[in-house]
């Protein structure tokens, strides 16, 4: 409950003494131990009418409150703390811009499958219905409602309780997601008798229980995988997120079948692992007979099971473990659906392969591990380069060595070049360090998710950040320095997005749509808030940098200048991207 100092007495709105020294708490009050009960300590946001004195409240109440200077990047903090820690990160901010703001990140965190509860002030119903103009005025909960699992809005202290313990139920249960909390202003200063506002708190119990698979899935799954003469394990942000991590390794390792991670699923095993198939990412899609999905949906970024990464069409059976039952079929045919919780599942296959297992045919295993050795040969030599200007090959030769030498260090990645080179050139070695654009390929969670990862792990971050991406959320370098975090960032300076070479095709004064200023100094940006700058032009020079940086952690950001030229349209997705027919070369 609410310490006493801060609870007020009942004002003598009768004549009954007693009365008048009722204990009483409120709406601020309820919120905020409501989130405690419940094991929340954290709060990301940005201050304002009508949460304002809710953020001091809660930091005086020992919560950890982390303001911010832009909502959006709140927001993508709370995302990843979600996913971080299997409890909803909650981002607080105010109403109609701020809501908004921050609704950009609650449906990130939807669609990327990360838990998350945002908060948000709203003004007064009656004159929100009426549309007679209130002072931020919005229908947040009809607008947050496609965007996220569930919304609630809670007009009565009385449901406080309810109302925090439907949003963290609902964000953590079943597939993760975003759930939208609406907290109209007049609620918090709503006034009730603290013992009974006590007991109407809630604490969640057994929030996100266990599904356990169906006996039958588990032996049709297994049944199938045996059949598999090239069998192939995908392991997806989902199977991070369920810190399943023994059992996952356990189920690798006792299979002997390769495994491809997903960006995110990176280091649940070590990508230097026998049996990573990263290097060999191609040939194990298009030659595999029997995939089996683990926390990975079939979306864009498996090609939706079809057409040519996958090959001859017709050559695959897809076994797919997942907590929703509709993910199965979405795009093709999933033979051995398997509903449940990773740990739960994962167990079950484990259990079910024990001791009786064939190895994989070994032409396919020593195919998979020779196609391998080919690529990383080939890659080696232009990861060594130290050259001025530094190519993006150069500079992630030397970033790969810093996570080497410091494992457990969180890697924050985004960008264009900046991002698909990086995914390929940096080794991860333990679970839940790479933290990336997600599903969306979405720009602008670099600081957020660098601050959150730093807030909730205490381990030291390096976010590594193509220019472009930097700039979505670059303000928050002052967030960094305010609390002093042991973050440091690598922006990949190529003068623009993708290159920085383009040039008007009309000759006018104003520059292409795709390039910055030339020669940007963002280590400038970091020295202004008290924290260090660095400008390097060889990777020689980055590696001392960020050496430094990580081993004194304090505030960095190193302007990394890269080779204008290097970079490629759209990074590894070009395909994706529509050409003009039209358009003149
Ligand atoms: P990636 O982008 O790494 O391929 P996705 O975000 O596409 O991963 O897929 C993650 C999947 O993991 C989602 O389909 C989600 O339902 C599933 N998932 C998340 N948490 C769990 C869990 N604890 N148990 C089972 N499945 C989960
Ligand atoms: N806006 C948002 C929110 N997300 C996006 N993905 C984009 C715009 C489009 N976009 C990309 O897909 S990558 C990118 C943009 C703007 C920036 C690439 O430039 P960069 O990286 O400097 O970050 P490289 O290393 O120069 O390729
Ligand atoms: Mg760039």
């Amino acid at each position: 409950m609410a310490d006493a100092a801060v609870k007020g007495k009942a004002e003598s709105r009768d004549s009954s003494a007693a009365e008048a020294e009722r204990e009483l708490t409120d709406g601020f009050h309820l919120v905020i131990d409501a989130l405690k009960l419940n094991g929340i300590n954290t709060i990301y946001g940005v201050p304002g009418i009508p949460i304002t004195d809710l953020g001091r409240m809660a930091q005086a109440a020992g919560m950890r409150i982390i303001s911010f200077r832009h909502e959006q990047n709140a927001g993508n903090a709370a995302a990843i703390a979600g996913f971080l820690t299997k409890k909803p990160g909650i981002c607080l901010t105010v109403s109609a811009p701020g809501f908004l703001n921050g609704l950009m990140a609650l449906a990130n965190a939807t669609t990327n499958c990360f838990p998350m509860i945002l908060i948000s002030g709203s003004s007064e119903r009656e004159i929100v219905d009426l549309q007679q103009g209130d002072y931020e005025e919005m229908d947040q909960l009809a607008i947050a409602k496609p965007l996220c699992k569930a919304a609630f809005r809670v007009l009565h202290a009385a449901d406080i309780g309810i109302g925090v313990a439907r949003a963290i139920r609902t964000a953590v249960s079943g597939r993760p997601g975003g759930v939208y909390l609406d907290l109209p202003a007049k609620l918090l200063s709503q006034v009730m008798d603290a013992a009974a506002g006590q007991k109407s708190l809630v604490k969640v119990i057994d929030a996100a229980p266990a599904q356990i698979p169906a006996p039958a899935a588990v032996r049709r799954a297994l049944d199938v995988l045996k059949s598999a003469k090239r069998p192939l394990i995908i392991l997806g942000k989902g199977a991070a997120y369920a810190q399943a991590d023994d059992a996952i390794r356990a189920l690798v390792e006792r299979s002997g079948i390769p495994f491809l991670p997903m960006s995110m699923a990176k280091g649940l095993l070590p990508d230097t692992h026998p049996q990573c198939a990263g290097a060999a990412r191609s040939t194990v899609l298009k030659d595999s007979d029997v995939v089996m999905l683990i926390g990975a949906r079939l979306n864009w970024l498996l090609s939706h099971g079809k057409g040519k990464t996958w090959g001859e069409p017709g050559s695959k059976k897809f076994i797919q473990v997942d907590i929703e039952p509709k993910e199965m079929d979405s795009n093709v045919e999933i033979v051995a659906p398997v509903v449940g919780d990773i740990g739960s599942c994962v167990s079950a296959l484990l259990e079910g392969i024990e001791g009786k297992w064939p190895a994989p045919p070994a032409d396919w295993t020593n195919a998979v591990k020779a196609k391998k050795e080919e690529n990383i040969a080939k890659m080696a030599p232009r990861l060594m380069k130290n050259s001025a200007p530094m190519d993006f090959h150069g500079a992630l030769g030397a970033l790969r060595t810093v996570i080497k030498e410091r494992p457990d260090a969180i890697l924050v990645n985004e960008g264009a070049n900046t991002l698909d080179l990086a995914r390929g050139v940096i080794d991860m070695y333990q679970p839940r360090k790479r933290l990336d654009v997600g599903t969306w390929g979405i720009m602008g969670i670099g600081m957020g998710f660098a601050i959150a990862a730093a807030v909730e792990t205490g381990k030291p971050v390096l976010a590594v950040e193509g220019d472009s991406a930097f700039g979505f959320s670059g303000m928050e370098v002052e967030t960094v320095c305010r609390y002093n975090l042991p973050i440091c960032v690598v922006v990949f300076n190529n003068n623009g997005i993708y290159r920085g070479t383009d040039a008007n095709p009309t000759g006018g004064s104003d520059p292409a749509p795709t390039v910055f200023v030339k020669g940007s100094r963002y280590d400038k940006m970091m020295e202004a808030f008290g924290g260090v700058g660095v400008h390097v032009t060889t990777p020689d020079e980055l590696k001392r940098a960020v050496d430094a940086a990580m081993g004194s952690g304090k505030p960095t950001l190193i302007n990394a200048a890269i080779d204008p030229a290097a970079g490629s349209e759209s990074g590894r997705i070009g395909n994706l991207n529509p050409q003009s027919v039209l358009r003149k070369k």
